[in-house]
């Protein structure tokens, strides 16, 4: 059976937006009809597909209004279009605001419209401790039909803070092999003047303070001491200029290699050696999935679900957060013993394949759907 699917992400770089749209694109490849619905074109969605459609939500600022109406411009877009649609199932990413609007919507048209919501972290781990959300967000969960979480950490934290009843359901995210793998870019090492013998580690992310990304480069410095390195950054946000001021202070201008927001982060995974995600707060960490696939051995912190990604000393090394002398020694270690890295990577690579494959968790998120609507 062909469903009718709805999603509504936020349409931007960040993990829960290239899931949201990866998973689209794969549930079209399946066959199914989907409808984004969404502020803007999301950002992966490159190829046409005769069954992919976008539904623009506009939000426009009226003088009445103090503030822009999102949420309820969604929700009226998001009823709009189950109703004319025919929708099964609204999957949306994200249970405030994206639920609730869901959960407005569906009261709004006539046919038993479905609600599946993932919960990706930030909603959670975040707006979770803020007492003026965290009943919204509680609602949210309650009333959706039915929940997933990217990692079983994030069940965890959202059942111990919010104190839900509903079933969470743990679906991984996962990787399209197609477009990650590592691939000959020995021309890109040339073009950034990486020499032949020095090591490439790469760190991406939204430069958020949950990030860290200081502890990325007191890291480098230490291991700039014993290994000829360059550091790659990717990405791009609030502490940028933290970083860069502090890269200047610790003479590492001409070590570090900030490359902003970049679209073709698989070429850069491919000449890299080891990927560092240093966050204090991380419910998957969709960019070591990525590296893994790439080959690439990756060093994280014991923080949320990147224990899930990450097995200690096989795919690469789990730190304690803030832990800099740990983690230097762990990226000396994996730098300067070959047989280590070669092992590392291929472990990597089996571990992305086995358990974050894509064809494995799109036929999760289908029977999700199928049970749903099932159930009544
Ligand atoms: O990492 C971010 O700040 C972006 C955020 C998002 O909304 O895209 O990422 C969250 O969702 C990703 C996809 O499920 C996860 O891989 C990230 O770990 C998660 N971020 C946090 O939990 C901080």
């Amino acid at each position: 059976m062909k469903l009718k699917i709805g999603i509504t992400c936020y349409p931007t770089v960040g993990g829960s937006g290239v899931i949201a749209t990866e998973l689209g694109k794969l549930l079209a490849e399946r066959g199914h009809e989907v409808h984004f619905i969404t502020t803007g074109v999301p950002f992966r969605l490159e190829k046409v597909y005769s069954n992919i459609f976008y539904h623009e939500v506009e939000v426009n600022q009226y003088s009445v209004f103090q503030y822009p109406p999102y949420d309820l411009s969604l929700a009226n877009k998001m009823a709009e279009v189950a109703k004319r649609e025919k929708l099964d199932i609204l999957h949306v990413h994200y249970a405030i605001p994206h639920a609730i609007c869901a959960i407005l919507a569906k009261q709004m048209v006539d046919h038993d419209l479905k609600i599946v919501t993932t919960l990706h972290g930030t909603d959670i781990t975040v707006l979770g401790y803020d007492q003026s959300l965290s009943e919204m967000i509680r609602f949210g969960i309650e009333k959706s039909d039915a929940v997933t979480a990217v990692s079983n950490n994030l069940i965890e934290q959202t059942e111990r803070l919010l104190h839900t009843e509903k079933k969470i359901i743990p679906v991984y995210n996962f990787i399209d092999q197609r477009h990650y793998y590592k691939k000959d870019c020995r021309s890109l090492r040339q073009e950034y003047k990486i020499g032949d013998h020095q090591k490439v580690i790469i760190h991406v992310s939204n430069f958020r303070q949950v990030k860290r990304v200081p502890d990325v480069i007191y890291s480098f410095a230490e291991i700039s001491k014993n290994v000829d390195a360059k550091l790659l950054l990717i990405g791009d946000g609030p502490e940028y200029s933290t970083v860069c001021r502090l890269v200047k202070e610790l003479q590492l201008e001409n070590k570090v290699l900030f490359l902003g927001n970049q679209k073709h982060v698989a070429h850069f995974l491919s000449i890299s050696d080891l990927m560092m995600l240093l966050s204090e707060k991380e419910s998957f960490g969709l960019v070591l999935l990525e590296a893994m696939a790439c080959e690439v051995p990756v060093i994280g912190t014991n923080a949320g679900g990147i224990p899930e990604v990450i097995v200690d000393e096989k795919t690469g090394f789990l730190c304690d957060i803030g832990d800099i002398e740990a983690i230097s020694a762990r990226a000396v270690e994996l730098l300067t013993d070959e047989e280590l890295h070669k092992k590392m990577a291929i472990e990597s690579l089996k571990r992305a394949n086995e358990f974050f494959s894509k064809d494995t968790i799109i036929s999760q998120y289908e029977d999700i759907y199928f049970t749903t609507l099932h159930d009544n």
